[in-house]
């Protein structure tokens, strides 16, 4: 599979192997819910991407719209848990609410899903992945569904969401690259 990359290559296109792909199938997307994907690569191993994207208990350390997070049950990086997320101020939205739904250390794959909150963003849930380029590099596809809130369309929510997404995935870039 050929795809658009994010980043400094914007608009370049990457090769995706099918094992990768396969995680980000759009199964289960209802009528009234978008899906997208945003791809990002990074010049650093994957194993360093993946020291900072597998801390379901840190995600302020690439997020820059969390102010921080609490593990409130499970030990925090195992299926299951759920971690309370502060948002920074200015964002149309307070609080998260999400569960770790998959983290496979071996394949590079974590998901998680939104439960609650104080936002807009209902029954969010992406799937990000990580697989080497071949010349030492990583790249990074996070895919996502999302409930369109009552008074947007589709377009406008999936374009606020690839905003937000492409955010956190360049500044995950700056970060792995320094590390
Ligand atoms: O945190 C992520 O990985 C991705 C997204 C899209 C997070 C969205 C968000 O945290 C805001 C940035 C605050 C935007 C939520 C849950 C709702 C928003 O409105």
């Amino acid at each position: 599979v050929n795809a658009i990359a994010n980043g400094p290559k914007q608009g370049s296109y990457v090769t995706v192997p099918e094992t990768v792909t396969n995680h980000h199938d759009a199964h289960v997307v209802g009528p009234n819910q978008c899906y997208s994907v945003v791809i990002q690569p990074i010049n650093a191993l994957v194993s360093t991407v993946w020291s900072v994207v597998r801390r379901f208990d840190n995600p302020q350390g690439y997020k820059n719209f969390v102010k921080s997070c609490n593990v409130v049950a499970g030990d925090g990086i195992r299926v299951g848990a759920l971690r309370e997320v502060r948002l920074v101020s200015g964002l149309p939205a307070v609080s998260s609410t999400e569960r770790l739904d998959i983290l496979d250390e071996e394949r590079h794959v974590i998901s998680f899903s939104v439960v609650g909150g104080i936002h807009r963003l209902r029954n969010y849930r992406s799937v990000t992945t990580l697989h080497g380029d071949g010349n030492g590099g990583t790249v990074v596809i996070e895919s996502y569904v999302v409930d369109v809130p009552h008074g947007n369309t589709k377009e406008e929510t999936c374009s606020f969401v690839d905003t937000i997404v492409r955010c956190n995935l360049q500044s995950l870039a700056q970060i792995a690259e320094k590390l």
